[in-house]
């Protein structure tokens, strides 16, 4: 199914790269949410920003789900192969075959066991974060544990603050771990929002992962980002991060849907 000197190709593209990535801050940041076997998605995203102006940002959960994980996931080796600093993959849940296998898998269940451990190792590799220096941080899931961002570069495969960012859950009320929270996935409340937040010095977190979140959390700093049709025909959503704009909150972002 897939063609496995493509994907021989992305690992060399990821390796040796850090779990945090820093953006450059002269392009405009294009977040991009789940697209989950959106491959048209993915193509629109591709068809309107991947240039030299835009750095996109894909935040995770690339297979599962939709109609076509293979080609969306072909879609996105090809582009960071061809223009690797104007594209950043960050790792989603799914991606995690290696390390942390759930179900249902329809995307990894479908695959032969060569391809399955291939891939899942390559996918392996995929940085954590992507921090942008006007104080945003995008990830998955929810914020790691840390003291500062530097040590997101440290952080395991496996880990319990590589389990909050990749599967971590925001609950609009306080608290700070509601482990175990929606069927049984980790979630975190305000609390420790607004007290990892400080200790980082960001101003707005950018992620995906939960559907159903309100796009904006946490007084419009914490914004939720879905891109694919594979819960159904609701906006696919991103959001731009202008070159010299100031960042407050989640609102200094420009949202569109695609
Ligand atoms: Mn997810």
């Amino acid at each position: 199914m897939f063609d496995l000197s493509l994907v021989g190709e992305f690992r060399k593209a990821l390796e040796g790269g850090p779990r945090l990535v820093r953006l450059p801050p002269e392009r405009t940041a294009v977040f991009v949410g789940d697209t989950h076997g959106d491959r048209e998605a993915t193509e629109e995203v591709l068809r309107r920003y991947f240039d030299d102006q835009h750095v996109l940002v894909f935040l995770g959960d690339y297979v599962d789900r939709g109609p076509d994980s293979v080609g969306n996931l072909t879609v996105l080796m090809r582009a960071k192969i061809a223009h690797p600093e104007r594209i950043f993959l960050l790792m989603g849940n799914h991606e995690a075959w290696a390390v942390a296998p759930f179900t249902p898998a329809d995307f990894w269940r479908s695959l032969d066991p060569k391809e399955e451990k291939i891939l899942a190792e390559t996918l392996s590799l995929l940085p954590f974060a992507a921090l942008h220096p006007a104080g945003v941080l995008a990830v998955h899931g929810a914020l790691p544990d840390v003291d500062d961002v530097e040590e997101i570069n440290e952080i395991a495969l496996g880990s319990a603050n590589w389990r909050k960012m990749t599967w971590g859950d925001w609950v609009d009320g306080p608290g700070y771990c509601l482990d175990p929270g929606f069927f049984g996935r980790p979630a975190y409340g305000r609390d420790y929002f607004f007290a990892v937040m400080e200790r980082l010095r960001l101003k707005v977190l950018v992620r995906a992962h939960q559907p159903d979140a309100p796009l904006f959390l946490f007084g419009g700093r914490c914004l939720t980002l879905f891109t694919s049709h594979a819960y159904g025909p609701g906006p696919r959503r991103v959001a731009l991060l202008e070159s010299g704009r100031e960042i407050r909150s989640g609102h200094d972002l420009i949202i569109r849907a695609i």
